[in-house]
């Protein structure tokens, strides 16, 4: 832990209307005497003119508010100045902060990283704040705003100390054993906790993805024969000319995304090269790409031309619908069909996605997983678990030992334990000022 006071500026862009500049650390005391005029009242908004340390020249006047440690964000003395929001303002205020001994400008997520490490957060919350803040569709946001507010916190962790309870229970018998009945019946109550366990942690990992689906977006991959009309489709849905059409076959290579919000849900639409068999390298390796995002797709959207009289493919995605594109004439066809010229289909095929997305997200309660890193450490956990209850093995100094490891996973999810080599990383995805 260092004893730098850090500032940043935590609003956004500038110009702005309001400038929030954000302080950290014990350096808060001198800045507010020397710059404010002291604060009497901590959690209070005062109007303060702000001056320069050695001048006192007046740099702006705003409302300012002082948290004396802990009951901050960081759990350090912190100040907030809301300045008005103009470049000169913002940085003649950053450096006469900066003049003070030890206060230097934050790093990104550096404010996150003292919550975190003053025990003010865990990390499943520092991550929700980092998704509350990137946040871009109403699904996302109650997600990130649940997780933000220890949902998930209390779950993981609700599980880590039953973990531990269970290890006690089953490291009676090692403590009785000589003695009779009692210490059998503890440790056969632990293992059938770690059972109900296994199971619940199993029901939580069965969840479609939903919560990682709805913080990285629902992922379509639009594809199909050369000029079968994918890119038309994708310049249709995001209603903005974004990839290149032409009448040549083989027009598009690399794979273009568009994030579209459909119904409070991220979408991602990809636009890929048509699928042949082609000498081309640039185009063949465009293919390539193509077939890998099928593959990693929530949802492949087939199009076929009307006049193409070849049945549609098996490519073994899991999720495929068909549609019949260039369908200018209205034709009865069975099932999707869609003419991007006319405009025909498309409110349909819309539907049709928003019907796609409820199946695989709606109607699942409680906390859902929001990152893999989550699920990587569940998964890791119910493989102890797997282990602990296992008839096979009789070696109940090696059980207790695996539940050791099962809470551990647990505690590296919320940052209970061990996670100093997670950090940075973690951290290092959020902006400056956060
Ligand atoms: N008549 C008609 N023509 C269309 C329609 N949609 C696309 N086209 C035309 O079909 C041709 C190919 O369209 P693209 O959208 O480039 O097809 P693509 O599937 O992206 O083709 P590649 O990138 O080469 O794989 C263009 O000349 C489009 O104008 C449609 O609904 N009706
Ligand atoms: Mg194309």
């Amino acid at each position: 832990m260092n004893d730098d006071t850090i500032v940043a500026l935590s609003s956004g862009n500038l110009p702005s209307g309001v400038a929030v500049i954000r302080i950290s650390g014990s350096a808060c005391d001198s800045i507010s005497k020397q710059m404010l005029g002291g604060l009497s009242e901590a959690r209070v908004a005062h109007l303060k003119s702000v001056k320069h340390p050695s001048t006192q020249e007046e740099l702006d006047r705003g409302i300012v508010i002082a948290f004396r440690a802990p009951a901050s964000f960081t759990g350090e003395h912190c100040l907030e100045l809301q300045l008005h929001g103009g470049r000169a303002v913002v940085e003649a205020v950053l450096n006469a902060i900066c003049e003070f001994n030890g206060v230097r400008l934050a790093e990104a997520g550096e404010f996150s990283r003292r919550a975190f490490e003053n025990g003010k957060l865990d990390l499943t919350e520092i991550e929700g704040i980092a998704d509350l803040v990137a946040s871009e569709t109403e699904a996302q946001r109650k997600q990130a705003l649940a997780q933000s507010r220890g949902d998930s916190r209390e779950t993981y962790e609700g599980w880590r100390k039953r973990l531990i309870h269970m290890r006690a229970l089953i490291e009676a018998e090692l403590d009785f054993s000589e003695e009779e009945d009692i210490p059998q019946e503890i440790s056969k109550e632990g293992f059938a906790q770690v059972k109900a366990l296994k199971e619940e942690i199993e029901n939580h990992l069965n969840d479609n993805r939903a919560g990682e689906i709805i913080r990285d977006g629902f992922k379509i991959a639009l594809m199909g024969k050369p000029n079968a009309g994918k890119s038309s489709l994708l310049n249709a849905l995001a209603k903005r000319d974004v990839a290149i059409v032409t009448n040549e076959a083989g027009t598009t290579r690399d794979v273009i995304d568009v994030h579209l919000d459909i119904d409070g849900y991220a979408v991602i639409v990809s636009d890929t090269a048509g699928l042949r068999i082609s000498d081309d390298i640039v185009e063949a390796e465009g293919i390539k790409r193509a077939q890998l995002k099928g593959q990693e797709a929530d949802l492949v959207i087939w199009l076929k031309e009307i006049n193409d009289d070849q049945p549609y493919p098996d490519n073994g995605f899991d999720n495929v619908i068909h549609v019949t594109s260039k369908d200018d004439a209205l034709s009865m066809q069975d099932g999707l069909s869609i003419s991007v010229a006319n405009e025909n289909g498309l409110d349909s095929l819309i539907s049709e996605i928003k019907k796609q997305i409820r199946n695989k997200l709606q109607n699942l309660d409680g906390v859902l997983i929001s990152r893999l890193r989550y699920r990587e450490s569940l998964v890791e956990c119910g493989n102890h678990l797997s282990f602990v209850i296992d008839n096979q093995v009789s070696d109940i100094e090696l059980k207790a030992e695996t539940l050791r490891h099962a809470s551990d996973c647990i505690g590296r999810i919320t940052g209970k334990i061990d996670v100093e080599d997670l950090l940075d990383v973690i951290f290092s995805e959020f902006c400056v000022g956060k």
